[in-house]
């Protein structure tokens, strides 16, 4: 049976939209999946589609109807439920799954990080003394910091909240990444941000505050990721195409 293959890409990341990219420039039957998350995602090079699948059984269907071949999981590492699911619908249906995963962030010279397993132990870690927090973890996982009302917090968000989140007197900024550093910096500055709390997301879209945190001199409470499931992964998009160009050889193109 000649099938070229059929790709489903799983986004929402930087990585994600260099993949998208690197597809489209080979001309691959690809189609870039969004969560739906924010009212109006970065455009992709690929057709796309924005939404859940109804949980892995929907994601099975998906991949059935779809006649996917092959699924790229560019998910965030935070992502772990879509990560999850991908796994397991993969497996129930027989296609083939690589996840492109960027490598987690370690601290060099200079950088006072303290790692915490998850968002409930960055609240418990907070300091005694009311401090000015840059909470750069998105508007998903604010409100576990309303058990702290003694600090001033500082939000970036993608969009602006449809609720605002339960933190008396927390300030907002809109903005979407990547971010550089000048910005990151002038940001920590302008708000006499005394410590940071960021999500080891890894790659370079996000690290420009932990760089700015560095030069400042100030503490980061750094969430570490989440277990992802059992899958192959991959940390570059050449890997990945080498592996599609592999595959494709068995599947007889
Ligand atoms: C909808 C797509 C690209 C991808 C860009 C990356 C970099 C900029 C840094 C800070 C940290 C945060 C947040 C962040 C970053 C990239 C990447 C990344 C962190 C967009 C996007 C979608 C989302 C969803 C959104 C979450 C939120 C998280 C903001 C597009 C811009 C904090 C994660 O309001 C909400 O519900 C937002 C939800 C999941 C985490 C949270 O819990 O709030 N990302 N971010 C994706 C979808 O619908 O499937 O709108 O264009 C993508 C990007 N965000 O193409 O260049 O690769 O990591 N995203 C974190 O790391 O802590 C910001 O401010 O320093
Ligand atoms: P999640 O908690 O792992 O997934 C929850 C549900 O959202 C999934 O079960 C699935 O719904 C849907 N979903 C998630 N990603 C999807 C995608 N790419 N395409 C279609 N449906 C998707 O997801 P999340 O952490 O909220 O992340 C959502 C999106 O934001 C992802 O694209 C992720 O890459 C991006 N993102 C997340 C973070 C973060 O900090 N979490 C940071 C940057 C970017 P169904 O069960 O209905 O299929």
């Amino acid at each position: 049976m000649h099938t070229t293959p059929r790709i489903l890409l799983l986004g929402g990341t930087t990585e994600a939209s260099h993949m998208a990219r690197a597809l489209a420039a080979r001309g691959a039957d690809a189609v870039f999946s969004y969560a739906g998350r924010t009212g109006a995602p970065a455009a992709q090079p690929l057709p796309t589609r924005i939404g859940g699948f109804g949980g892995v059984a929907g994601l099975a269907d998906y991949l059935r109807a779809q006649a996917i071949t092959h699924v790229i999981d560019a998910t965030h590492p935070f992502a772990v439920q879509m990560s999850r699911n991908a796994a397991a619908a993969c497996a129930e249906a027989g296609v083939a799954l690589l996840a492109l995963e960027r490598p987690a962030w370690t601290p060099g010279p200079g950088d006072d990080w303290q790692s915490l397993p998850d968002r409930e132990a960055a609240v418990a870690a907070l300091p005694a003394a009311p401090a000015r927090v840059f909470l750069a973890i998105g508007r998903q996982g604010a409100a576990a910091f309303a058990a702290r009302p003694e600090h001033a917090y500082l939000l970036r968000l993608v969009d602006p909240p449809a609720t605002l989140p339960p933190l008396p007197g927390a300030e907002i900024v809109l903005a979407r990444g990547p971010f550089t550093l000048a910005q990151d910096l002038a940001l920590l500055r302008e708000h006499r941000i005394g410590l940071i709390v960021a999500k080891n997301a890894g790659g370079e879209g996000a690290r420009a505050k932990l760089d700015a945190a560095r030069m400042l001199g100030l503490r980061v409470l750094m969430i570490e990721r989440p277990e992802a499931p059992t899958r192959a992964v991959a940390a570059r998009v050449e890997t990945v195409m080498d592996w599609l160009t592999a595959h494709s050889a068995r599947l007889g193109v």
